[in-house]
């Protein structure tokens, strides 16, 4: 803090933040599209450039629902189809209270996977019940499998589709960091867009 003019920009900077609430960015897409590695990136970033930003992944996997979720994935356990997804949800809504603080204390959050992989991937399983087999060596959970992402990434396609979501599409065929510097930009946009505006339904 320099003399008395820097010490009330300070002051002013403090005041502005104050009523600020963070941005909620959700990275959505298949499996290996590089949600994590640039969720990360993402996050570094922000707080690199005096943001506060925090990391959030669904599902999350250390709770006693995520815990559930967690065995259904690496098949060691079996879960009715709707009440997996219940489950999901669940998963979400426990982190709820939590997310809406963090939002208003001014907290952007950057979340890796959310509400619309929930619907994505119910819905792609229910597209997989119409076909009869389901092959492929994609790895080792449930759902990793060509086909599978494939009627997802179908799922995510009709969602973007929707014009009351306010998504950006982002081509994550290219490298990391070109990928990254788009995100950083529409998420700098997202924050300074968000700052002023209340909390609101994620999806009405
Ligand atoms: P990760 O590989 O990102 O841990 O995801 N999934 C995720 C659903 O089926 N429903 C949901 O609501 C969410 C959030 C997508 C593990 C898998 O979980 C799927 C991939
Ligand atoms: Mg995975």
């Amino acid at each position: 803090m320099g003399g008395p003019g820097g010490l009330e920009r300070w002051w002013r900077e403090d005041a502005a933040m104050a009523g600020r609430r963070g941005a909620l960015i959700v990275l959505e897409g298949v499996d290996r599209a590089g949600k994590s590695t640039q969720s990360r990136k993402l996050v570094d970033a922000l707080c690199a450039e005096g943001h506060r930003a925090e990391l959030l992944r669904f599902p999350e996997r250390s709770t006693e629902i995520g815990k559930l979720l967690g065995s259904y994935l690496e098949k060691k356990s079996e879960v009715e189809d709707h009440s997996v997804h219940l489950l999901f949800s669940a998963n979400r809504w426990e982190h709820v209270p939590l997310m809406k603080e963090k939002l208003s204390q001014g907290v952007t959050l950057v979340v890796d996977r959310y509400a619309f992989s929930g619907v994505a991937f119910t819905s792609a399983k229910e597209l997989q019940l119409a076909e009869a087999a389901v092959r492929g060596e994609f790895g080792r959970e449930r759902y990793e499998s060509g086909p599978f992402q494939q009627r997802a990434l179908q799922r995510f396609q009709q969602l973007l589709a929707d014009p009351s979501l306010p998504w950006k599409t982002v081509n994550a065929s290219r490298s990391i960091e070109d990928v990254h510097r788009e995100i950083r930009a529409l998420s700098e946009d997202a924050i300074r867009a968000a700052a002023h505006r209340p909390l609101g339904q994620l999806w009405t």
